[in-house]
């Protein structure tokens, strides 16, 4: 990784753990103490670090896009405790250390979930955007998460996905699949971020050809990590995908096939990008970043 994105990578991820810690401090209480562990675990933040370089992108200041940078990477946060449960992918490891029910209980697991989902909505009605001119834009980001999340972005894709176990999918039918369970929220990062950063409707636009492109990828590489990737530097198990048959883009067009797949994804995700100035550069090495990535 180019060393000018690690150092943006860095500060950003710092600046997102010291907001989330903010609005969820440390608590005796039991449910703050599993959405933390969960929530504080080190994921790589990159929803949130999305949503901050788009508002950036788009010639806005990152700090306005904070709230909703946080409330992105508490909605998917929430998706990962309750996708690791035994009623769904039945997980152990996550982020580095047990799932969040193997550490406490299922039903502790469940509710830290949902607890998360609804405080990431809490933090986006706050009363500080309260002048009439933000209202307006907090109402817009509070829509883009909220359709992204639900039964139209990705719970629908959760539901694809649960539904076909054991049944062989096409690829517009994968594509579909994953357009939904992960590449709905990202889109939503980048979108949420244009946002709050003010952008034009160009922009806007522009910004959401690159999202698609990246979210797909980002997908295909994560199956291909599944394959070949380290369960030391991923933090969770490799192989798991071949071992409950699931569909992913490796089995369905080969390995080989799949690394060219997501290059012309990210290729398509960087054109995207060509109207924009330097300042969309850290976008731009995300999108490589995405393919390369080994965690
Ligand atoms: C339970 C409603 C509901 C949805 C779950 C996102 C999701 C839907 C499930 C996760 C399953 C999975 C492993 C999907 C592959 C892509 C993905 C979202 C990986 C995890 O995201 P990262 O790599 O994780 O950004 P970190 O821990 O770095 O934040």
């Amino acid at each position: 990784m180019k060393s000018d994105l690690k150092n943006y990578l860095a500060k950003k991820r710092e600046e997102i753990e010291t907001a989330l810690n903010k609005m969820l401090p440390e608590s005796p209480d039991r449910i703050v103490s599993a959405m933390r562990y969960s929530l504080m675990a080190g994921g790589k933040r990159l929803r949130p670090v999305l949503c901050l370089a788009a508002a950036e992108a788009v010639g806005g200041n990152a700090p306005d896009a904070m709230s909703a940078a946080c409330a992105l990477e508490m909605i998917h946060t929430y998706s990962l405790i309750h996708d690791d449960l035994p009623a769904m992918d039945d997980d152990e490891m996550r982020r580095g250390r047990p799932t969040c029910h193997k550490a406490f209980d299922e039903a502790t697991a469940i509710l830290a979930g949902d607890a998360l989902l609804t405080f990431a909505f809490e933090i986006l009605a706050d009363a500080e955007a309260a002048e009439k001119d933000e209202i307006t834009r907090q109402m817009e980001i509070i829509r883009i998460l909220s359709k992204a999340a639900g039964y139209r972005g990705m719970v629908e894709g959760q539901m694809r996905d649960m539904e076909s176990e054991n049944i062989r999918r096409n690829p517009a039918e994968l594509e579909k699949l994953h357009r939904l369970k992960t590449g709905a929220l990202i889109e939503a990062a980048v979108l949420t971020g244009a946002v709050s950063g003010r952008g034009t409707e160009s922009q806007t636009e522009c910004l959401r050809q690159y999202a698609r492109n990246i979210g797909l990828a980002f997908q295909v590489a994560d199956d291909i990590l599944n394959v070949e990737g380290d369960p030391e530097i991923m933090g969770k198990a490799a192989g798991t995908d071949a071992k409950r048959n699931k569909n992913t883009y490796p089995s369905l067009m080969g390995l080989e096939e799949s690394k060219t797949f997501a290059a012309a994804l990210i290729g398509k995700a960087v054109s995207a990008l060509a109207d924009f100035d330097e300042k969309a550069d850290p976008l731009r090495a995300i999108a490589v970043y995405i393919r390369e990535r080994r965690r």
